[in-house]
């Protein structure tokens, strides 16, 4: 159990690498687990195999939307017993003891259990599903590639965690930018889980691309389907509405005829979803978190539930070489149906000489930050 004395900030304990964000510590290296308790708190047996989710950066914004929809049933169902393990750097533990008391507090009465913790090996022991948030943040004034290397070095630490700690068939989603070149590091690094089990978020994106069409043709976004991210999470990514379906007045009509404006769809419209969250940081003065929650949470669920028929999602996943010109070994954001806890690329879609010019920018991008990331870890 923890004692008030455990919150305090040890600022002994503090690496060269910390720097302070608007009032929060944040770290680029593997925390130091011996100096740390871990908070543990069993609520109660439920019946049934509980599933143990882990999310990191568990004391960040993101998490603070996240934990409550996987722990009130909105991932894995109403019913469905959840043991969350928290993991976030040495310095947080104690804002993470103030998520654990607000988790209690919530009454969810399907959280099982919560383990909250610096030491990677107590977040990924036995665990199902990783839900992999916290990152070093880009400082302003940071180079673009000291940030690579901060990051390639926590994903290569986790990696190594994950293949060593959790089940092997644990399904893997990594949010922490540089999302799609994260999940690869963390993948090359857990050889004895299968690669298909790791992927990076873009549904963020491509929720935003959704809700700019719903919103242009005046319809729910639940009638928008098939609308695609291709590529990195980053403002190269290219949405794609050229597939992409309105149900209007009950019909299914292609995006192309229901918004009738090709001019929007090839330009305000993809930089408008590109730009989304530098726009939501000019405003908010702090990134997107709720929404990005909600898509970690749309991501998982379908992962695990399936997607609905009729419809795909967008997921970074790993390239085999043999799809849309894609190179091989990039985790690189594709149109996947869902089912059985397995994705597939939905492949023969027609790609214009407009759409290939951006998919091969994005991809470009991606070996680039592939190259460095994997030369920062020796590999
Ligand atoms: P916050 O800065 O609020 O939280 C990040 C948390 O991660 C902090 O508590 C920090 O202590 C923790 N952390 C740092 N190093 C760690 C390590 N080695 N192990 C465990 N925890 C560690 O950021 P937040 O707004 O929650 O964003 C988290 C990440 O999501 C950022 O990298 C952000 O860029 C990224 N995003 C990715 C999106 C996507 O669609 N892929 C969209 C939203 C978001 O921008």
């Amino acid at each position: 159990m923890c004692t008030a004395s455990m919150v305090v900030i040890r600022l002994d304990l503090l690496s060269p690498w910390t720097e302070f964000s608007a009032g929060r510590p944040t770290s680029v290296q593997p925390t130091n687990p011996s100096k740390m308790a871990t908070i543990h708190k069993v609520f109660y047996q439920l019946p049934g195999k509980a599933l143990r989710v882990c999310v990191t950066g568990a004391a960040g914004q993101i998490a603070y939307s996240l934990l409550y929809s996987v722990a009130k049933g909105d991932v894995f169902g109403k019913d469905q017993p959840i043991i969350l393990t928290l993991l976030d750097i040495a310095p947080m533990m104690g804002v993470l003891e103030g998520v654990v008391m607000e988790l209690q507090d919530c009454a969810l009465p399907i959280l099982q259990e919560i383990k909250a913790t610096a030491d990677e090996r107590e977040a990924f022991t036995d665990i199902d599903v990783a839900m992999l948030v916290g990152a070093m943040p880009r400082r302003e004034g940071m180079e673009r590639k000291d940030l690579l290397k901060a990051n390639a070095k926590i994903f290569q630490s986790q990696g190594k965690s994950l293949d060593q700690y959790a089940k092997k068939t644990v399904k893997v989603v990594v949010v922490g930018n540089p999302a799609n070149t994260n999940a690869l590091i963390a993948m090359k690094c857990a050889p004895s889980i299968p690669k298909e089990n790791f992927s990076c978020l873009t549904r963020l994106d491509q929720n935003r691309a959704k809700s700019q069409i719903a919103a242009k043709c005046s319809v729910p976004t639940s009638g928008v389907k098939k609308v695609t991210i291709w590529g990195n999470h980053s403002s190269t990514q290219f949405p794609d509405a050229m597939h992409a379906v309105v149900v209007k007045d009950g019909k299914d009509t292609k995006a192309t005829e229901a918004v009738n404006d090709d001019a929007w769809l090839k330009g305000d419209f993809i930089t408008t979803v590109q730009k989304r969250g530098a726009a939501v940081i000019a405003a908010r003065k702090l990134s997107s978190a709720m929404s990005a929650a909600k898509a970690i949470c749309d991501h998982v669920r379908d992962w695990v539930q399936g997607t609905t028929d009729g419809d795909w999602v967008s997921m970074g996943v790993i390239s085999d070489g043999n799809t849309y010109g894609v190179p091989e070994g990039l985790i690189y954001s594709f149109p996947v149906t869902l089912s059985g806890g397995k994705w597939t690329i939905v492949d023969g879609l027609s790609v214009d000489a407009f759409a290939r010019e951006k998919m091969d920018i994005t991809a470009k991008e991606l070996i680039e930050e592939r190259d460095a990331a994997l030369e920062f870890i020796g590999n």
